[in-house]
């Protein structure tokens, strides 16, 4: 039997499609999901659920005691876009719920942790083809310096305390169960939901603004198989460069287009332009795929298909 699991913002993009995974691997009742609200009827039907805010240190140690719990999830964070707008607020979210989670590994009360980073941790100075594990890391957002801080937090934990934390620098996530919100590569969900409903769609980037992107089932792969890895496999600790796909809005309609030959997109690009141009348009992931085995499944033609077959229902 796996030990108890706690994922902390449960609710989200990410959150919602790994408690789900979570759960049928290891059992409903092995997998606490929450979040400072609650979900949907599917997730919140699925197994245990607590309201808990990741910001408040003593709460999450009462569920933490309360289910024993062994590993912790901490999914809960404020995005590229939404973090432009709050940027007091993004810090006050993202740096201490990572504080309280290390803190608890720290103090023996949990025994491993999973924390999501992102390509936001790059900048305008970092080489933007093929953009190698250890390079220029000049982060130009809010959520990037978030990030990037939460990433020295992670190896200094590991190094100084032996704390076994695990995390992924994720692309822009493409999926159909829940929306995400506030992210700058948003736009890549959008799309299929509008031209369903409307065969027609305006983006808020420019026609050949190229990002590194992923569908949600390899994003959910990646997290559990690092988290199941040998800890001495896991070289990096702060955060392991994971690639998917890359494309342009332009490319992502065309793939579009050959599903729903009449969908149009239009190009309106507004302050998340400068956050995409800041990031890369392609990651090298090779310490990834050589230290724990990873390599994607979905190119953008079957991410195209499983979003439109999915969404018609
Ligand atoms: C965002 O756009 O902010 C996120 C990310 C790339 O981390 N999807």
């Amino acid at each position: 039997m796996h030990k108890p699991i706690l994922i902390i913002g449960a609710c989200g993009q990410i959150g919602t499609e790994l408690t789900f995974e979570l759960r049928t691997k290891y059992g409903a009742e092995n997998v606490i999901a929450s979040d400072i609200r609650e979900g949907g009827d599917a997730l919140m039907q699925s197994g245990p659920f607590e309201l808990l805010d990741a910001t408040n240190y003593a709460a999450i140690e009462d569920v933490v005691m309360h289910y024993e719990i062994d590993e912790v999830y901490l999914m809960a964070a404020m995005l590229s876009a939404t973090a432009e707008k709050f940027p007091m607020r993004a810090w006050n979210l993202n740096m201490n719920s990572l504080f309280n989670v290390l803190n608890l590994a720290k103090d023996k009360k949990i025994s491993k942790v999973f924390w999501p980073s992102s390509i936001a941790v790059f900048g305008p100075n970092t080489p933007k083809n093929n953009t190698p594990q250890n390079t220029i890391m000049e982060p130009s957002t809010v959520y990037g310096i978030s990030k990037q801080s939460g990433e020295r937090w992670c190896e200094y934990y590991h190094k100084k305390y032996g704390v076994d934390v695990r995390s992924v620098r994720y692309p822009g996530l493409i999926s159909w169960k829940t929306m995400p919100g506030g992210g700058t590569t948003d736009y890549a969900v959008e799309i299929y939901h509008e031209a369903l409903k409307k065969g027609a769609y305006e983006c808020f980037l420019k026609s050949d603004t190229e990002l590194p992107m992923m569908y949600m089932d390899d994003a959910i792969r990646a997290t559990i198989n690092l988290m199941e890895s040998p800890s001495e496999q896991i070289k990096v600790r702060s955060s392991y460069n994971l690639a998917g796909m890359n494309f342009t809005p332009e490319q992502m309609a065309k793939s579009i287009n050959a599903h729903i030959p009449g969908f149009e997109i239009s190009y309106a690009p507004d302050f998340r332009q400068e956050i995409a141009d800041s990031w890369p348009s392609s990651i090298d992931d090779t310490e990834a795929r050589n230290e724990w085995g990873w390599k994607p499944k979905f190119n953008l033609e079957q991410t195209t298909k499983e979003m439109l077959d999915n969404l018609k229902g």
